[in-house]
């Protein structure tokens, strides 16, 4: 009797909430934790035939919902290379989460198991971790039902960072191959990046300690763990002062604290007591974003974001391809979402001569534009992003004879880099370590890396408006193809401001549309983003 499929008896213990649509957006599902659990089922489930349909290579599945406040919980999963999960199946896990009964699911399963030519003889391998929310030990059983429902061997790593799942994943599918990327254990994770930071540093001096409020999430113990792998202070390595590293209290993650925060509110977090130029950088709730910052000796408030990352990594990057030796074999490349300062662009194009892709907001659109560059470096504006070494380059930089000291040095750091970096995805501690060992390289403090360009003055805004699903983009996003004539109305206002630009999207991850606007001065960038604001409103 189909009744007693172990699919649907499982299911009946996470049923649907009525009247509930489901969406798997720009970072997989994402809401209140209390709507989360027949999602979360519903997700094993895809993973197990995501697994068999790759012949059993491992999927991961983290239970996070990264800057949302804490009462919110997520789900996404993660491919057999560390990468987010493919576009088309996207579309399965939406209609999975959506199937209105327990019998309707099963039978969304099985049509999808035969439309999909899956051989339910391979094995389903998962591998699965959570941030530290409250509610992820009980999203994680109605996980583990549907593994076990689905006849999945999995592996709970507990508590991690999103970007250590993603490292793992990656290693376990890449084990005992050409293109092994590590131990499979977070172990391995801290070895690797410790030793690689160490050989990236070499005998450069830091400038100071580096304060890293780290949001009260996952990153606080991951962090702290890290810096056992790493040499200490009075052996000359980096001081790391962790703060907002409470996860005793749920409730006090990504409160006045972390990326997020300090992105949106241009301001540190109210418990910062930072000293002048000193470095602070922020994570957010699950470590894959970062953000620098400092105040000025006269207070201001400096914000060194994910363009400024992103400028700084392809600046470096690419002269030590060149003085390696490599500069013409080794073609250097940007990424970046219309949210990025255009002054930041202008920066890369002219000044480091380097080329630029524009693509839609989320990190699989850049990551994936990041992967046709020999070197793809990708960021977005919120500090989510890493840089990407093709095969190629990987096997031109760890092949290449250097013909002089000069160029074994450069060669050596940008060995190091390669193993540093986390390429599966934008990883905040791996690009804390990453920002910390350029600016030893080059003798910097913020103040100096905030120095090399100058952001045009900028406005994010959030509007609610009553449907966003009919604003319709093209262009990277950079244009409303719908409604009719918003577009028309949105040109001729930034035609009359200095550097004007303006665009207007739907979020993929609230019930909001986006406006932005950058332009010469402040009070001009503000005037344009309040009236574009009243074009879609
Ligand atoms: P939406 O809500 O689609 O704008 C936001 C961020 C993205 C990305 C996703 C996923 C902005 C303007 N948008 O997307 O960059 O990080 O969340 O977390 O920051
Ligand atoms: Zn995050």
């Amino acid at each position: 009797m189909a009744s007693q499929n172990p699919i649907v008896v499982a299911s009946a213990k996470y049923p649907k909430p009525a009247e509930r649509t489901f969406q798997y957006g720009t970072a997989g599902f994402r809401m209140k934790a209390s709507l989360l659990d027949s999602v979360v089922y519903r997700v094993g489930l895809l993973a197990a035939l995501r697994s068999r349909k790759l012949n059993g290579q491992r999927i991961g599945v983290m239970i996070t919902a990264s800057h949302n406040p804490p009462e919110d919980n997520g789900v996404k999963l993660v491919d057999p290379m560390g990468e987010m999960l493919e576009g088309s199946w996207e579309t399965y896990a939406t209609t999975l989460a959506n199937a209105p009964s327990d019998q309707a699911l099963l039978e969304i399963y099985d049509k999808l198991t035969s439309d999909l030519n899956i051989k339910t003889e391979n094995k389903a391998r998962v591998v699965f971790a959570r941030d530290t929310r409250a509610s992820g030990p009980r999203l994680v059983s109605a996980l583990l039902a549907a593994l076990e429902a689905s006849g999945t061997e999995y592996t709970d790593y507990k508590l991690l960072t999103t970007p250590q799942l993603h490292y793992i994943t990656r290693c376990l599918n890449t084990k005992s191959t050409p293109y092994e990327y590590g131990e499979p254990t977070e172990q391995g994770y801290y070895q690797k990046i410790a030793a690689a930071f160490k050989a990236a540093t070499g005998t450069r001096k830091f400038n100071g300690p580096v304060t890293v409020d780290c949001a009260n999430g996952v990153g606080g113990p991951k962090l702290r763990e890290l810096i056992k792998y790493l040499s200490s202070a009075s052996e000359g390595g980096l001081e790391i002062k962790v703060v907002n590293d409470n996860v005793v209290e749920p409730e006090r993650l990504n409160h006045q604290c972390g990326a997020d925060f300090v992105k949106t509110n241009q301001r540190p977090p109210p418990s910062s007591h930072a000293a002048p130029s000193a470095r602070c950088a922020s994570l957010d709730g699950d470590a894959d974003r970062l953000m620098y910052y400092f105040n000025d000796s006269d207070s201001s408030f400096h914000l060194l974001d994910g363009d400024r990352i992103a400028t700084l990594a392809a600046l470096f990057i690419g002269d030590l391809a060149r003085n390696a030796g490599l500069g013409e074999k080794i073609k250097v490349g940007v990424v970046q979402t219309a949210y990025a300062n255009g002054a930041s662009t202008s920066y890369i194009t002219q000044d480091l001569r380097l080329p630029v892709v524009c693509t839609p907001t989320g990190v699989k659109h850049l990551h994936h534009a990041a992967t046709r560059f020999d070197v793809g470096v990708y960021f977005e504006a919120n500090g989510h992003g890493t840089v990407v070494f093709s095969d190629l380059a990987l096997k031109r930089i760890g092949k290449y004879e250097p013909q002089s000291p000069a160029q074994a040095s450069a060669l050596d750091t940008l060995r190091a880099l390669t193993a540093l970096i986390n390429q599966t995805v934008g990883d905040a501690l791996s690009d804390l370590l990453l920002v910390e060992v350029i600016l030893a390289h080059k003798a910097w403090g913020p103040k100096e890396w905030h120095l090399t360009y100058t952001d045009l003055p900028n406005r994010l805004g959030r509007i609610e408006v009553a449907d966003r699903n009919i604003f319709k983009t093209t262009d990277a996003e950079r244009k409303l193809e719908s409604p009719p004539g918003v577009q028309a109305q949105i040109d001729a206002l930034v035609g009359k401001y200095k550097n004007g630009r303006s665009f207007v999207r739907a979020s993929g991850t609230e019930e909001a549309v986006r406006v932005y606007a950058e332009a010469a001065t402040r009070g001009e960038a503000d005037d344009l983003a309040a009236k574009v604001a009243d074009v879609v409103k």
